[in-house]
């Protein structure tokens, strides 16, 4: 039984960390407490978590209670799926989820409920970064492990592990790629509209932030930048308020996620206002979920920064640490690639470092979750 699952995780780990292909602009890597960091980013690593995780089971099914943010997302669906795919009883695992509907209060319900439930471990992706701590010490008084995955938590250290991605960072990069685009083809930054992700949530913290330092850096007018709650009907409304309130005003659109793009460019048509490669407003994403690179292989989305919500693997992993009595690394970091349309723009700069695009084509699709 062990060694199947083991097995299982291991392809996993490795099919999730070639899955996309093409060029990497950051490897999968992880963090120590010292802070040191190290890369698990070859199927020989996967192969060797064979060996180390098959000695550390009794057998008995490990239950873990996962309090997930809501349904608000193709980001989201692919984040619940991974998780249902890999804590399995087949592979050493019960798993009890909630879908808490994107309400703070109902996370910290099913976080309370996992305690009663007195699961081993807990799994939190975590709505908004504040408002922990206390539920957090009541996981630790139970002496139960959590994981925090996804966004981050900030008001509190009380957890094993954390893995996700580098917000700010996916927002520097689309922040550097729009520059050298623009640049590339000569077109003068009119103005930009932003539509964030929910109010509170370190996705949106950190992309707002990134975007912001090069908007800044290059002198940028960011004419507004409001709340589309991630889900395509935000997207959708904010972009008609904003196709009313600036018509003739911008030229760059920036959607914190996939589904909010896809609202926005309803909205767009609906106001005729043309976007993509061949239309008057760049359109940037996040995500880069299949629906959101069929768009930018189309030439609707210019770019989309990749989130890989496929952490489920490596959360497995860190169980296996903490089962075996090890010390798990306290930050995973998640492998992303920035994709465009064409490679107008194939090499750009984040901080000093050579960052890659993938252009779009029918096997990057076909590979995405
Ligand atoms: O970008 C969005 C989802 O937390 C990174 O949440 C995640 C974000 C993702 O709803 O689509």
């Amino acid at each position: 039984m062990k060694k199947f699952f083991a097995l299982v995780l291991a392809l996993c780990m490795a099919l999730s960390l070639v899955a996309c292909g093409g060029s990497s602009s950051s490897d999968t890597t992880t963090e120590d407490t010292t802070g040191d960091v190290s890369t698990a980013d070859s199927v020989e690593d996967a192969e060797a978590s064979i060996a180390e995780d098959s000695t550390a089971s009794d057998g008995e099914l490990i239950t873990v209670g996962f309090a997930q943010v809501g349904h608000e997302s193709d980001w989201r669906t692919a984040s619940t799926q991974s998780c249902q795919d890999v804590f399995t009883e087949e592979n050493g695992y019960e798993l009890v989820f909630v879908d808490c509907d994107n309400d703070s209060a109902t996370q910290l319900e099913a976080v309370r409920g996992f305690i009663q439930q007195e699961v081993d471990y807990i799994i939190i992706d975590p709505i908004v970064s504040t408002g922990w701590d206390t539920v957090l010490t009541e996981c630790e008084d139970a002496g139960i492990p959590v994981i925090v995955i996804d966004r981050t938590i900030d008001d509190s250290d009380k957890y094993a592990a954390w893995v996700g991605s580098n917000f700010t960072t996916e927002g520097l990069a689309a922040g550097e790629w729009l520059n050298a685009y623009t640049e590339a083809k000569g077109i003068e930054i009119t103005g930009i509209l932003v539509i964030e992700g929910t109010t509170g949530a370190s996705a949106t913290l950190g992309r707002t932030e990134g975007f912001q330092q090069i908007a800044d850096a290059y002198g940028w007018t960011i004419l507004d930048s409001q709340d589309g709650d991630f889900t395509q009907d935000g997207g959708q409304e904010v972009m008609e308020s904003y196709c009313k309130s600036y018509e003739g005003q911008f030229n760059v659109v920036i959607c914190q996620n996939d589904n909010e793009a896809f609202g926005a460019m309803t909205a767009m048509t609906n106001a005729g206002v043309s976007y993509g490669v061949d239309g008057d407003v760049i359109l940037i994403s996040f995500d880069a979920c299949t629906a959101g690179l069929e768009y930018v292989q189309a030439g609707d989305i210019n770019a989309d920064f990749e989130c890989n919500p496929l952490a489920a693997p490596f959360v497995a992993e860190v169980i296996e640490q903490l089962e075996a009595g090890e010390t798990p690394e306290t930050e995973v970091y998640m492998e992303e690639h920035w994709f465009t349309y064409d490679d107008t723009v194939s090499t750009f700069t984040v901080d000093g470092e050579e960052q890659t695009v993938t252009v779009v084509t029918d096997e990057v699709v076909e590979a995405q979750y």
